[in-house]
């Protein structure tokens, strides 16, 4: 057999698992593997340097499906490759409990280095990685010795590129002059609804030159040579992302649905696979037929994996041997871990210290503890003054210095949150983000791909309520803060004071597991005198701040943020009129109900049935806090342009209207 008939064999190999796949399963996407599958045969061969069987060596190449859609075009890649996904997986493709979901899912399946679907999501994600790659290259490359050296590549759709996040991502990515990021645009003119000619008619290759990429076209998707050619000349250009546009045709090989719409999300069915394979000269039966001559060739990955990553171990070595330090902060980070003694300079608060937001602590935070981590890499969407996210010791990362520790993402939010999960898929960094509240929902997408994947990402957000103030309701967050409760597996912290900012840090860098968002206020407000109230309890998600005199209390208030200060003041109010009044401060929701029942009924007692919550948003929420006979002080409505003082006082979040509530709930 010669080379050209085998390669072609492996990629009718790729197209046909793909069509069985998606057949058996009576859903999924065959049309995409189909068409895609030489670049990625190529890609997957010739360059991609990787290791099946430890999938997790740090300086692979990242490969990211960002048309996630194409699933099956990953998953038989990976299974022919070697790595750990037997073919029966396939068989069960979209099947509950299989690792071959609909969507490639990080973390479920080893290879897998991202969860895509939503579209341009991975697209921005591999910008993250390859910011990655630069910066961890700068910090622990040393002279003849270089132990971190990879490439990011993807396999991007049009639908990828038509999404704005795609846009802000690329923009980015060619400011920074992202070398080692190689796109392979699968440009086959067909979207769901039909041809691209409907809705995506733009200059695609100057669209990405004038980002500052270099472009290439591959004529024939087909034409194996000229993939190579161009992904050898991307790889040579090495201050510029590149694109390969690829123009290649949906479904290859099917009589009846090539370059058909109707091949993208649907079986192509029974006949026409049967009439497909015919075209290919494949037999057509069995289905998942796999060669005896392609299996050995792809799975040559697995002995070149493991002489690439045998050789990297011994740089590694030599490495460790003159830079001991530098490689036990590496196999630090790379392991997901803090380094010890990070927490050393966490600052401490007084009163003594006059009124201050939590937005400039959790800035005082960041700067303390910048020196002790210095993978620490983030910043904010064009508001760093704002959100207090600069480090100020520190350079800016631009593209001629990518030892920089603080990013500017420009004004691009949703792709900030994309690239923040790239920084954390690729490993070894711990990435923050910022902006204000309200702008939450221009991220929302990565927030929840965050919590999807459980990556542990910072999302700072400030001016965290309508007090903000004079900007007004375009500004001033109202239903975020649900919004934000409403995503599974994100832990949200709105903390009350400097200390609550200082250890809602803590819990912030600590969960390793998941992401966490920070809501900070603009305003300043007094620290607690924590020698006469209870320390911060922020683990616990919710504390007794200030308890009540005697022994039950009469009424429970239950606040957050800055409002926690109203339900203190109204507490002592109460009292002068003999009304015993509980505080539990409740920086985080998530965390109290991760806490024992036991924990639970000290903090809220089942017995006080009194029970009001003061928070500045939606009261959605909040009754499974407060039960059925307690009350919410919240707000239902947008809110106003005034100086933030004046809108206490009209949207009743003052300490008297809190007793005066108090005093109607308990019936005074
Ligand atoms: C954010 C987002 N919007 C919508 C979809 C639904 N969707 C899946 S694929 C697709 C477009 C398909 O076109 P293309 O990207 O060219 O893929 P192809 O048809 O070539 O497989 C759409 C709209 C999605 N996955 N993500």
């Amino acid at each position: 057999m010669t080379q050209d008939e085998l390669d072609q064999l492996c990629i009718n190999t790729i197209r046909t698992l793909a069509m069985d796949a998606v057949q058996k399963a009576n859903s999924g996407h065959p049309g995409m593997p189909m068409g895609a599958a030489p670049m990625a045969y190529v890609l997957w061969t010739h360059f991609l340097k990787h290791n099946p069987t430890n999938p997790h060596w740090p300086d692979r190449d990242r490969f990211v499906l960002s048309a996630g859609h194409g699933s099956m075009l990953l998953y038989s890649l990976l299974h022919l490759t070697g790595y750990d996904l037997p073919l029966e997986e396939l068989q069960n493709f979209r099947q509950w409990g299989s690792r071959t979901p609909g969507h490639p899912e990080h973390g479920l399946t080893s290879g897998v280095e991202t969860t895509t679907g939503p579209l341009g999501q991975g697209f921005a994600n591999g910008v993250g990685m390859a910011i990655a790659e630069r910066f961890l290259a700068e910090h622990f490359n040393r002279p003849g010795h270089t132990i971190v050296d990879h490439y990011i590549y993807a396999i991007v759709s049009d639908g990828d590129l038509m999404e704005g996040v795609a846009s802000e991502a690329a923009s980015l990515a060619g400011h920074l002059g992202l070398g080692k990021l190689i796109y392979l645009y699968d440009d086959n003119h067909i979207s769901i609804e039909g041809s691209t000619d409907l809705a995506f008619t733009e200059d695609v290759e100057r669209r990405f030159q004038a980002y500052g990429w270099h472009v290439q076209r591959v004529a024939d998707g087909n034409d194996l040579a000229a993939i190579a050619g161009a992904i050898e000349a991307a790889q040579a250009v090495t201050d510029q992302p590149s694109l390969i546009m690829v123009r290649t045709h949906i479904a290859y090989g099917s009589p009846g649905k090539q370059d058909s719409a109707e091949a993208h999300g649907a079986p192509l069915g029974e006949e026409e696979v049967r009439r497909t394979k015919e075209n290919l000269g494949w037999p057509t039966e069995p289905p998942f037929y796999i060669p005896d001559e392609v299996l050995p060739h792809f799975r040559e990955a697995v002995e070149r994996g493991h002489a690439w990553e045998a050789e990297w171990q011994a740089r590694f070595e030599a490495y460790a041997a003159e830079y001991s330090q530098l490689a036990a902060g590496w196999q630090t980070i790379m392991g997901g871990q803090l380094p010890v003694g990070w927490d050393t300079n966490l600052p401490h608060f007084t009163p003594d210290d006059g009124p201050l937001a939590t937005r400039q602590v959790s800035g005082q935070v960041l700067n303390a503890i910048a020196p002790h981590l210095p993978t620490l890499l983030g910043g904010s969407a064009d508001l760093a003054p704002s959100n207090n996210t600069l480090l100020k010791q520190y350079d800016s990362l631009t593209s001629h210095d990518f030892s920089g520790r603080n990013l500017h993402f420009g004004v691009r939010e949703h792709a900030m949150g994309s690239i923040a999960n790239g920084l954390a898929l690729h490993g070894g960094l711990i990435p923050y983000t910022g902006t204000f509240l309200v702008f939450s929902d221009y991220m929302r997408p990565p927030i929840r791909l965050a919590a999807v994947m459980e990556l542990p990402v910072v999302f700072i957000f400030t001016h965290d309520s309508v007090w903000l103030g004079e900007d007004g309701p375009t500004h001033q967050p109202i239903e975020q803060l649900a919004a934000l409760r409403a995503i599974p597996g994100l832990t949200v912290l709105r903390p009350a004071d400097a200390a609550e900012t200082v250890e809602a840090w803590r819990v912030a860098l600590t969960h390793r597991d998941g992401p966490v968002a920070l809501a900070l206020t603009r305003q300043k407000l007094p620290v607690l005198d924590r020698t006469e109230l209870a320390s911060a309890g922020v683990p616990q998600g919710a504390y007794v701040l200030a308890d009540a005199e005697g022994e039950r209390p009469d009424i429970v208030l239950i606040a957050t943020g800055s409002e926690v200060h109203l339900a203190l003041e109204a507490r002592q109010q109460l009292a002068v009129q003999g009304v015993q009044a509980r505080v539990v401060s409740m920086p985080s929701w998530e965390l109290f109900d991760q806490q024992p029942p036991t924990y639970q009924d000290q903090v809220l007692p089942r017995t006080v049935t009194a029970r009001l919550a003061i928070e500045a948003g939606v009261p959605q929420g909040w009754h499974r806090y407060v039960g059925p006979s307690g009350e919410v002080i919240g707000l239902d409505r947008f809110g106003a342009s005034a100086p933030y003082k004046t809108l206490m006082e009209k949207f009743g979040f003052t300490a008297e209207n809190i007793v005066s509530q108090a005093l109607a709930l308990l019936e005074y």
